[in-house]
Protein backbone atom coordinates (compact mmCIF):
# COMPACT_ATOMS: atom_id res chain seq x y z
CA UNK A 1 0.00 0.00 0.00
CA UNK A 2 1.21 3.43 -1.05
CA UNK A 3 0.27 5.93 1.63
CA UNK A 4 2.13 9.09 1.17
CA UNK A 5 5.27 10.17 3.42
CA UNK A 6 3.79 13.12 5.27
CA UNK A 7 0.64 11.50 6.48
CA UNK A 8 2.31 8.03 7.24
CA UNK A 9 4.85 10.18 9.40
CA UNK A 10 1.67 11.48 11.08
CA UNK A 11 0.44 8.42 11.39
CA UNK A 12 3.31 6.89 13.53
CA UNK A 13 3.34 9.86 15.72
CA UNK A 14 0.04 8.57 16.48
CA UNK A 15 1.29 5.02 17.10
CA UNK A 16 4.12 5.89 19.26
CA UNK A 17 1.84 7.97 21.70
CA UNK A 18 -0.66 4.86 21.94
CA UNK A 19 2.27 2.78 22.50
CA UNK A 20 3.59 5.19 25.09
CA UNK A 21 0.23 5.74 26.98
CA UNK A 22 -0.63 1.75 26.97
CA UNK A 23 2.91 2.14 29.59
CA UNK A 24 0.98 4.22 32.05
CA UNK A 25 -1.54 1.15 32.23
CA UNK A 26 -4.16 4.45 32.85
CA UNK A 27 -7.96 4.55 30.60
CA UNK A 28 -7.58 6.48 27.46
CA UNK A 29 -11.10 7.93 25.70
CA UNK A 30 -12.27 7.56 22.73
CA UNK A 31 -15.00 10.59 21.39
CA UNK A 32 -16.43 9.33 18.13
CA UNK A 33 -19.56 10.50 15.80
CA UNK A 34 -22.64 8.57 15.88
CA UNK A 35 -22.46 7.84 11.55
CA UNK A 36 -21.06 4.31 10.68
CA UNK A 37 -17.92 5.98 9.85
CA UNK A 38 -17.40 7.32 13.06
CA UNK A 39 -18.94 4.23 14.99
CA UNK A 40 -16.67 1.81 12.25
CA UNK A 41 -13.60 3.91 12.99
CA UNK A 42 -14.82 3.46 17.02
CA UNK A 43 -14.72 -0.31 16.91
CA UNK A 44 -11.27 0.16 14.95
CA UNK A 45 -9.42 2.10 17.13
CA UNK A 46 -11.42 -0.24 20.18
CA UNK A 47 -9.51 -3.24 18.47
CA UNK A 48 -6.38 -1.45 18.71
CA UNK A 49 -5.94 -0.21 22.34
CA UNK A 50 -7.12 -3.77 23.46
CA UNK A 51 -4.22 -4.77 21.24
CA UNK A 52 -1.96 -2.34 23.51
CA UNK A 53 -3.38 -3.31 26.94
CA UNK A 54 -5.00 0.55 27.62
CA UNK A 55 -8.61 0.52 28.96
CA UNK A 56 -11.30 2.88 27.32
CA UNK A 57 -14.13 4.53 27.76
CA UNK A 58 -16.33 5.67 24.74
CA UNK A 59 -18.39 8.18 23.80
CA UNK A 60 -20.54 8.63 20.66
CA UNK A 61 -21.73 12.24 19.77
CA UNK A 62 -24.42 13.83 16.92
CA UNK A 63 -22.17 16.49 16.40
CA UNK A 64 -19.02 18.41 18.08
CA UNK A 65 -19.11 21.81 18.34
CA UNK A 66 -17.45 24.07 20.53
CA UNK A 67 -19.69 23.76 23.86
CA UNK A 68 -19.56 20.26 23.82
CA UNK A 69 -15.92 19.95 22.86
CA UNK A 70 -15.18 21.88 26.22
CA UNK A 71 -17.48 19.87 28.74
CA UNK A 72 -16.27 16.55 27.53
CA UNK A 73 -12.60 17.53 28.49
CA UNK A 74 -14.11 19.03 31.37
CA UNK A 75 -16.20 16.02 32.42
CA UNK A 76 -13.43 13.51 31.50
CA UNK A 77 -10.66 15.86 33.08
CA UNK A 78 -8.78 12.28 34.97
CA UNK A 79 -8.72 10.81 31.53
CA UNK A 80 -5.04 12.15 30.13
CA UNK A 81 -5.02 10.17 26.65
CA UNK A 82 -8.12 11.24 24.82
CA UNK A 83 -9.35 10.52 20.83
CA UNK A 84 -11.24 12.39 18.42
CA UNK A 85 -12.59 10.01 15.77
CA UNK A 86 -14.73 11.61 12.87
CA UNK A 87 -15.15 15.04 14.24
CA UNK A 88 -12.46 17.36 16.29
CA UNK A 89 -10.61 19.32 13.22
CA UNK A 90 -13.10 21.77 13.08
CA UNK A 91 -12.60 22.54 16.66
CA UNK A 92 -8.92 23.02 17.13
CA UNK A 93 -8.69 26.03 19.36
CA UNK A 94 -11.28 24.69 22.06
CA UNK A 95 -9.55 21.47 22.29
CA UNK A 96 -6.02 23.13 22.76
CA UNK A 97 -7.10 24.82 25.22
CA UNK A 98 -8.12 22.62 27.57
CA UNK A 99 -5.79 20.26 26.29
CA UNK A 100 -2.85 21.11 28.74
CA UNK A 101 -1.42 17.92 30.22
CA UNK A 102 -3.58 15.74 27.84
CA UNK A 103 -2.18 13.66 24.62
CA UNK A 104 -5.05 14.37 22.32
CA UNK A 105 -4.97 12.59 19.45
CA UNK A 106 -7.84 13.58 16.40
CA UNK A 107 -8.18 11.25 13.56
CA UNK A 108 -10.67 13.01 11.14
CA UNK A 109 -11.29 13.69 7.07
CA UNK A 110 -13.25 17.13 7.84
CA UNK A 111 -12.14 20.24 6.90
CA UNK A 112 -9.98 21.40 9.27
CA UNK A 113 -9.57 24.71 11.15
CA UNK A 114 -7.30 27.17 10.11
CA UNK A 115 -5.32 27.43 13.43
CA UNK A 116 -2.98 24.55 12.83
CA UNK A 117 -1.49 22.36 15.86
CA UNK A 118 1.98 21.18 16.63
CA UNK A 119 2.64 17.46 17.23
CA UNK A 120 3.33 18.52 21.15
CA UNK A 121 -0.08 19.40 21.38
CA UNK A 122 -2.66 17.98 19.55
CA UNK A 123 -1.76 14.91 16.82
CA UNK A 124 -3.68 15.54 14.20
CA UNK A 125 -4.22 12.93 11.13
CA UNK A 126 -6.21 14.65 8.72
CA UNK A 127 -5.66 13.95 4.87
CA UNK A 128 -6.39 17.45 3.76
CA UNK A 129 -3.35 18.60 5.63
CA UNK A 130 -1.20 16.46 3.27
CA UNK A 131 -3.23 17.37 0.24
CA UNK A 132 -5.39 14.36 0.17
CA UNK A 133 -9.24 14.09 -0.48
CA UNK A 134 -10.87 13.68 1.94
CA UNK A 135 -13.83 13.91 0.77
CA UNK A 136 -13.89 10.53 -1.78
CA UNK A 137 -10.36 8.93 -0.90
CA UNK A 138 -10.34 8.27 2.66
CA UNK A 139 -12.55 9.02 5.52
CA UNK A 140 -11.90 8.63 9.68
CA UNK A 141 -12.43 4.57 9.28
CA UNK A 142 -9.81 3.88 6.52
CA UNK A 143 -7.35 6.10 8.21
CA UNK A 144 -7.89 4.26 12.00
CA UNK A 145 -7.50 1.11 10.01
CA UNK A 146 -4.43 2.42 8.74
CA UNK A 147 -3.27 3.12 11.91
CA UNK A 148 -4.81 -0.75 12.95
CA UNK A 149 -2.37 -1.78 10.18
CA UNK A 150 0.52 -0.21 11.30
CA UNK A 151 0.39 -1.93 14.75
CA UNK A 152 -0.15 -5.34 13.67
CA UNK A 153 -0.52 -7.05 10.07
CA UNK A 154 -2.76 -8.79 11.01
CA UNK A 155 -5.37 -6.04 11.78
CA UNK A 156 -5.59 -6.49 7.78
CA UNK A 157 -9.11 -8.64 8.93
CA UNK A 158 -10.47 -5.02 9.85
CA UNK A 159 -10.34 -3.78 6.13
CA UNK A 160 -13.92 -4.66 5.85
CA UNK A 161 -14.89 -2.04 8.66
CA UNK A 162 -12.68 0.59 6.65
CA UNK A 163 -14.86 -0.06 3.85
CA UNK A 164 -18.33 -0.03 5.30
CA UNK A 165 -17.02 3.05 7.06
CA UNK A 166 -15.75 5.03 3.45
CA UNK A 167 -19.51 3.74 2.47
CA UNK A 168 -21.70 5.04 5.09
CA UNK A 169 -19.56 8.56 4.29
CA UNK A 170 -20.60 8.16 0.40
CA UNK A 171 -17.24 8.22 -0.51
CA UNK A 172 -18.14 5.37 -3.67
CA UNK A 173 -18.00 8.65 -6.02
CA UNK A 174 -15.75 6.77 -8.38
CA UNK A 175 -17.12 5.09 -11.90
CA UNK A 176 -19.93 3.00 -11.13
CA UNK A 177 -20.10 3.73 -7.94
CA UNK A 178 -16.68 2.28 -7.19
CA UNK A 179 -13.70 3.23 -3.84
CA UNK A 180 -10.92 5.73 -4.89
CA UNK A 181 -7.44 6.51 -3.63
CA UNK A 182 -6.81 5.21 -0.41
CA UNK A 183 -10.08 3.51 -0.29
CA UNK A 184 -9.54 1.59 -3.07
CA UNK A 185 -6.35 0.52 -1.55
CA UNK A 186 -7.87 -0.57 1.21
CA UNK A 187 -10.28 -2.83 -0.45
CA UNK A 188 -7.35 -4.24 -2.44
CA UNK A 189 -5.73 -5.29 0.45
CA UNK A 190 -8.89 -6.83 1.76
CA UNK A 191 -9.28 -8.45 -1.61
CA UNK A 192 -5.85 -10.06 -1.35
CA UNK A 193 -6.16 -11.46 2.19
CA UNK A 194 -9.61 -13.12 1.36
CA UNK A 195 -12.01 -10.61 3.08
CA UNK A 196 -13.36 -8.79 0.26
CA UNK A 197 -14.99 -8.98 -2.95
CA UNK A 198 -15.20 -6.24 -5.55
CA UNK A 199 -17.94 -6.64 -8.39
CA UNK A 200 -20.24 -4.75 -10.75
CA UNK A 201 -23.92 -5.57 -9.78
CA UNK A 202 -27.85 -5.16 -9.75
CA UNK A 203 -27.58 -2.27 -6.37
CA UNK A 204 -31.11 -3.05 -5.00
CA UNK A 205 -30.64 -3.72 -1.30
CA UNK A 206 -30.55 -7.41 0.32
CA UNK A 207 -30.14 -8.69 -3.16
CA UNK A 208 -28.48 -12.27 -2.03
CA UNK A 209 -30.69 -12.18 1.44
CA UNK A 210 -34.27 -11.16 0.44
CA UNK A 211 -36.91 -12.21 -2.12
CA UNK A 212 -36.86 -9.24 -5.18
CA UNK A 213 -39.86 -7.76 -4.33
CA UNK A 214 -38.61 -6.77 -1.09
CA UNK A 215 -35.76 -6.03 -1.79
CA UNK A 216 -37.07 -3.20 -4.74
CA UNK A 217 -39.66 -2.23 -1.80
CA UNK A 218 -36.41 -1.65 0.47
CA UNK A 219 -34.18 0.26 -2.41
CA UNK A 220 -34.25 4.04 -0.97
CA UNK A 221 -30.35 4.70 -2.62
CA UNK A 222 -31.46 6.16 -5.52
CA UNK A 223 -34.83 6.46 -4.39
CA UNK A 224 -37.09 5.02 -6.86
CA UNK A 225 -40.72 7.06 -6.56
CA UNK A 226 -43.50 4.53 -6.87
CA UNK A 227 -41.44 1.27 -5.44
CA UNK A 228 -39.34 2.49 -2.74
CA UNK A 229 -41.49 1.69 -0.08
CA UNK A 230 -44.23 -0.04 -1.76
CA UNK A 231 -44.12 -4.02 -2.11
CA UNK A 232 -47.09 -4.46 -3.43
CA UNK A 233 -45.84 -1.84 -6.71
CA UNK A 234 -43.12 -3.74 -6.61
CA UNK A 235 -45.08 -7.09 -7.21
CA UNK A 236 -46.95 -5.54 -10.24
CA UNK A 237 -43.96 -4.03 -11.62
CA UNK A 238 -41.99 -7.40 -12.26
CA UNK A 239 -45.51 -8.78 -13.33
CA UNK A 240 -45.76 -6.26 -16.19
CA UNK A 241 -42.36 -6.36 -17.03
CA UNK A 242 -42.88 -10.31 -17.92
CA UNK A 243 -40.74 -11.37 -14.38
CA UNK A 244 -43.11 -13.92 -12.43
CA UNK A 245 -42.87 -12.43 -9.04
CA UNK A 246 -43.69 -16.14 -7.38
CA UNK A 247 -42.89 -19.73 -7.74
CA UNK A 248 -45.22 -21.73 -6.44
CA UNK A 249 -46.74 -19.29 -3.83
CA UNK A 250 -43.36 -18.41 -2.71
CA UNK A 251 -41.33 -15.13 -3.70
CA UNK A 252 -38.49 -15.93 -5.97
CA UNK A 253 -35.00 -14.81 -4.84
CA UNK A 254 -32.78 -12.74 -7.31
CA UNK A 255 -30.58 -15.77 -7.67
CA UNK A 256 -33.34 -18.10 -9.41
CA UNK A 257 -33.51 -15.31 -12.48
CA UNK A 258 -32.61 -16.52 -15.65
CA UNK A 259 -30.17 -14.53 -17.18
CA UNK A 260 -32.80 -13.20 -19.67
CA UNK A 261 -34.74 -12.41 -16.72
CA UNK A 262 -31.92 -10.64 -15.02
CA UNK A 263 -31.36 -8.07 -18.06
CA UNK A 264 -34.84 -7.64 -18.55
CA UNK A 265 -34.82 -5.87 -14.78
CA UNK A 266 -32.19 -3.83 -15.36
CA UNK A 267 -32.95 -2.64 -18.79
CA UNK A 268 -36.95 -2.04 -17.23
CA UNK A 269 -35.48 -0.44 -13.70
CA UNK A 270 -33.68 1.89 -15.79
CA UNK A 271 -36.29 2.75 -18.08
CA UNK A 272 -38.49 3.06 -15.14
CA UNK A 273 -36.47 5.58 -13.06
CA UNK A 274 -35.75 7.92 -15.96
CA UNK A 275 -39.71 7.95 -16.45
CA UNK A 276 -40.24 8.66 -13.18
CA UNK A 277 -37.92 11.67 -13.86
CA UNK A 278 -34.82 10.83 -12.05
CA UNK A 279 -31.65 12.06 -13.88
CA UNK A 280 -29.83 9.17 -16.39
CA UNK A 281 -26.80 9.52 -13.55
CA UNK A 282 -28.90 8.52 -10.45
CA UNK A 283 -30.91 5.85 -12.68
CA UNK A 284 -27.69 4.34 -13.77
CA UNK A 285 -27.03 3.77 -10.18
CA UNK A 286 -28.82 0.67 -10.11
CA UNK A 287 -25.87 -1.39 -11.37
CA UNK A 288 -22.25 -0.70 -9.86
CA UNK A 289 -19.55 -1.84 -8.18
CA UNK A 290 -20.93 -3.90 -4.48
CA UNK A 291 -18.33 -4.42 -1.89
CA UNK A 292 -19.22 -8.07 -0.41
CA UNK A 293 -18.00 -9.27 3.01
CA UNK A 294 -16.29 -12.55 2.64
CA UNK A 295 -16.17 -13.95 6.34
CA UNK A 296 -19.79 -12.65 6.57
CA UNK A 297 -23.11 -14.84 6.14
CA UNK A 298 -24.37 -14.24 2.95
CA UNK A 299 -27.81 -14.48 3.96
CA UNK A 300 -27.20 -11.32 6.10
CA UNK A 301 -27.40 -7.74 5.77
CA UNK A 302 -23.93 -8.09 6.67
CA UNK A 303 -22.40 -9.47 3.82
CA UNK A 304 -22.92 -6.55 1.14
CA UNK A 305 -20.85 -3.46 2.82
CA UNK A 306 -23.45 -0.58 1.44
CA UNK A 307 -26.25 -2.75 3.49
CA UNK A 308 -24.08 -3.64 6.28
CA UNK A 309 -23.37 0.75 6.53
CA UNK A 310 -27.12 1.56 6.33
CA UNK A 311 -27.63 -1.04 9.34
CA UNK A 312 -25.04 1.04 11.26
CA UNK A 313 -26.75 4.65 10.31
CA UNK A 314 -29.86 3.34 11.18
CA UNK A 315 -28.86 2.40 14.43
CA UNK A 316 -27.60 5.69 14.94
CA UNK A 317 -30.36 8.08 13.52
CA UNK A 318 -32.60 5.95 15.68
CA UNK A 319 -30.47 6.40 18.75
CA UNK A 320 -28.92 3.21 19.03
CA UNK A 321 -25.54 3.07 19.27
CA UNK A 322 -24.21 0.57 21.15
CA UNK A 323 -25.78 -2.06 19.18
CA UNK A 324 -23.92 -0.47 16.26
CA UNK A 325 -20.38 -0.58 17.69
CA UNK A 326 -21.95 -4.37 19.45
CA UNK A 327 -22.17 -5.38 15.70
CA UNK A 328 -18.99 -3.70 14.63
CA UNK A 329 -17.34 -5.56 16.90
CA UNK A 330 -18.46 -8.94 15.76
CA UNK A 331 -21.70 -9.49 17.85
CA UNK A 332 -23.24 -11.75 15.49
CA UNK A 333 -26.53 -12.80 17.30
CA UNK A 334 -28.37 -10.01 20.00
CA UNK A 335 -26.94 -7.29 18.19
CA UNK A 336 -27.22 -8.29 14.86
CA UNK A 337 -31.23 -9.35 15.65
CA UNK A 338 -31.24 -6.20 17.30
CA UNK A 339 -30.06 -4.02 14.67
CA UNK A 340 -32.51 -5.39 11.92
CA UNK A 341 -34.86 -4.57 13.95
CA UNK A 342 -33.78 -1.18 14.15
CA UNK A 343 -33.45 -1.03 10.93
CA UNK A 344 -36.77 -2.25 9.33
CA UNK A 345 -38.12 0.59 11.86
CA UNK A 346 -35.91 3.29 10.35
CA UNK A 347 -36.94 1.94 6.73
CA UNK A 348 -40.76 2.26 7.78
CA UNK A 349 -40.47 5.51 9.52
CA UNK A 350 -39.07 6.99 6.16
CA UNK A 351 -40.91 5.42 4.15
CA UNK A 352 -44.05 7.08 6.33
CA UNK A 353 -42.97 10.50 5.90
CA UNK A 354 -41.51 10.33 2.06
CA UNK A 355 -44.71 9.10 1.46
CA UNK A 356 -46.13 12.54 2.97
CA UNK A 357 -43.91 14.24 1.18
CA UNK A 358 -44.75 12.33 -2.51
CA UNK A 359 -48.41 13.00 -1.46
CA UNK A 360 -48.20 16.48 -1.46
CA UNK A 361 -49.44 16.34 2.19
CA UNK A 362 -46.52 18.59 3.99
CA UNK A 363 -45.30 20.15 1.60
CA UNK A 364 -45.87 23.99 0.49
CA UNK A 365 -44.51 25.68 -2.72
CA UNK A 366 -43.53 28.73 -3.01
CA UNK A 367 -41.39 30.43 -6.35
CA UNK A 368 -38.01 30.35 -4.71
CA UNK A 369 -38.25 27.02 -3.04
CA UNK A 370 -40.02 23.91 -0.88
CA UNK A 371 -41.02 23.73 2.39
CA UNK A 372 -41.68 20.49 4.11
CA UNK A 373 -43.50 20.51 7.36
CA UNK A 374 -42.17 17.50 9.41
CA UNK A 375 -43.03 19.18 12.26
CA UNK A 376 -46.16 19.23 11.80
CA UNK A 377 -46.62 15.47 11.55
CA UNK A 378 -43.73 15.05 14.61
CA UNK A 379 -40.97 14.31 11.64
CA UNK A 380 -37.98 13.64 14.28
CA UNK A 381 -34.58 15.42 14.20
CA UNK A 382 -32.68 12.15 13.91
CA UNK A 383 -34.10 11.59 10.83
CA UNK A 384 -34.76 14.98 9.18
CA UNK A 385 -31.84 14.87 7.72
CA UNK A 386 -32.07 11.99 5.51
CA UNK A 387 -35.74 12.89 4.51
CA UNK A 388 -34.36 16.21 3.27
CA UNK A 389 -31.77 14.15 0.85
CA UNK A 390 -34.34 12.02 -0.65
CA UNK A 391 -36.90 14.53 -0.64
CA UNK A 392 -34.32 16.38 -3.37
CA UNK A 393 -35.05 13.39 -5.75
CA UNK A 394 -38.91 13.03 -4.67
CA UNK A 395 -39.73 16.82 -6.06
CA UNK A 396 -37.37 16.55 -8.96
CA UNK A 397 -36.76 19.90 -8.22
CA UNK A 398 -34.32 22.55 -9.86
CA UNK A 399 -35.27 24.35 -6.11
CA UNK A 400 -33.78 24.29 -2.70
CA UNK A 401 -35.45 22.20 -0.21
CA UNK A 402 -36.13 23.13 3.58
CA UNK A 403 -37.30 20.60 5.86
CA UNK A 404 -38.91 21.42 9.12
CA UNK A 405 -38.49 18.85 12.31
CA UNK A 406 -39.09 18.69 15.88
CA UNK A 407 -36.07 19.65 17.44
CA UNK A 408 -34.49 18.01 20.65
CA UNK A 409 -34.46 21.45 22.16
CA UNK A 410 -37.57 22.53 23.37
CA UNK A 411 -39.16 25.55 22.17
CA UNK A 412 -37.41 25.39 18.83
CA UNK A 413 -38.18 23.79 15.14
CA UNK A 414 -34.80 21.58 13.26
CA UNK A 415 -34.69 22.41 9.69
CA UNK A 416 -32.44 21.07 7.36
CA UNK A 417 -31.81 22.24 3.75
CA UNK A 418 -30.95 20.76 0.63
CA UNK A 419 -30.03 22.22 -2.80
CA UNK A 420 -30.46 20.32 -6.66
CA UNK A 421 -27.61 20.55 -8.94
CA UNK A 422 -28.91 23.37 -10.94
CA UNK A 423 -28.29 26.17 -8.45
CA UNK A 424 -25.21 24.55 -6.59
CA UNK A 425 -23.02 26.75 -7.77
CA UNK A 426 -24.91 29.89 -6.93
CA UNK A 427 -25.63 29.30 -2.75
CA UNK A 428 -23.85 28.34 -0.27
CA UNK A 429 -26.28 26.64 1.98
CA UNK A 430 -24.32 26.62 5.90
CA UNK A 431 -23.68 30.48 5.10
CA UNK A 432 -27.12 31.57 4.68
CA UNK A 433 -28.21 29.22 7.19
CA UNK A 434 -25.49 30.35 9.27
CA UNK A 435 -26.78 34.14 8.69
CA UNK A 436 -30.48 34.01 8.81
CA UNK A 437 -30.78 31.42 12.09
CA UNK A 438 -28.98 34.21 14.18
CA UNK A 439 -31.11 36.84 12.89
CA UNK A 440 -34.14 34.75 14.68
CA UNK A 441 -32.15 34.10 17.72
CA UNK A 442 -31.09 30.25 16.39
CA UNK A 443 -28.13 28.63 15.14
CA UNK A 444 -27.09 26.63 12.13
CA UNK A 445 -24.51 25.82 9.63
CA UNK A 446 -22.64 23.18 7.32
CA UNK A 447 -21.65 22.72 4.19
CA UNK A 448 -22.47 24.14 0.56
CA UNK A 449 -25.03 21.74 -0.25
CA UNK A 450 -26.28 20.39 3.03
CA UNK A 451 -26.82 22.47 6.29
CA UNK A 452 -28.98 22.35 9.24
CA UNK A 453 -30.06 25.08 11.74
CA UNK A 454 -32.17 25.19 15.16
CA UNK A 455 -34.82 28.10 15.07
CA UNK A 456 -37.14 28.97 17.49
CA UNK A 457 -41.05 27.64 16.50
CA UNK A 458 -42.28 30.79 16.74
CA UNK A 459 -40.22 32.41 14.31
CA UNK A 460 -40.96 29.89 11.89
CA UNK A 461 -43.37 32.03 9.20
CA UNK A 462 -40.16 35.11 9.59
CA UNK A 463 -37.61 32.54 8.82
CA UNK A 464 -39.19 31.38 5.52
CA UNK A 465 -40.08 35.27 4.71
CA UNK A 466 -36.56 35.58 5.17
CA UNK A 467 -34.91 32.71 2.97
CA UNK A 468 -37.08 33.56 0.15
CA UNK A 469 -36.28 36.87 0.14
CA UNK A 470 -32.88 35.76 0.06
CA UNK A 471 -32.94 33.30 -2.43
CA UNK A 472 -34.51 35.30 -5.62
CA UNK A 473 -31.77 37.95 -4.91
CA UNK A 474 -28.92 35.04 -5.10
CA UNK A 475 -30.78 32.61 -7.32
CA UNK A 476 -31.76 35.29 -10.06
MN1 LIG B 1 -16.84 10.60 8.36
Amino acid sequence: MEIPRSLQERMESALVSLIDYSKSRKPALVVSHYDADGLTAAAILMNILKQLGIPFHVKILTQLDENRASLILKNYHNYHFVVFLDMGSSELPVIRSYAKGKTVLIIDHHKPSKSKVTDEEIIEVNPRRFGIDGDREISSSGLTYLLARQLDSNNVRLAPLAIVGALGDLQDKGDKGRLLGLNLQIAREGIEHGFIREEISLRVFGLRSRPLVECLAKTFDPYIPGLSGNKMACYKFLKNIGIEPEDNGVLRMFSSLSRDEVRLLVTNLVKYMLEAGLSSREAEKIVGYVYLLLREDPQTSLYDAREYSALLNACGRMGKVSIGLALCLGDRNEALKEAIKIWEEYRAKLAHYLQLVARGDIVEEYKELYVIRGDIVGLEERISGAIASITTTILKSAKPILVFALSEKEGYVKVSMRIPKEVEKKIDVGHILSETSKIVGGSGGGHKVAGGANIPIEKLNEFVKMLRDRLSEEII
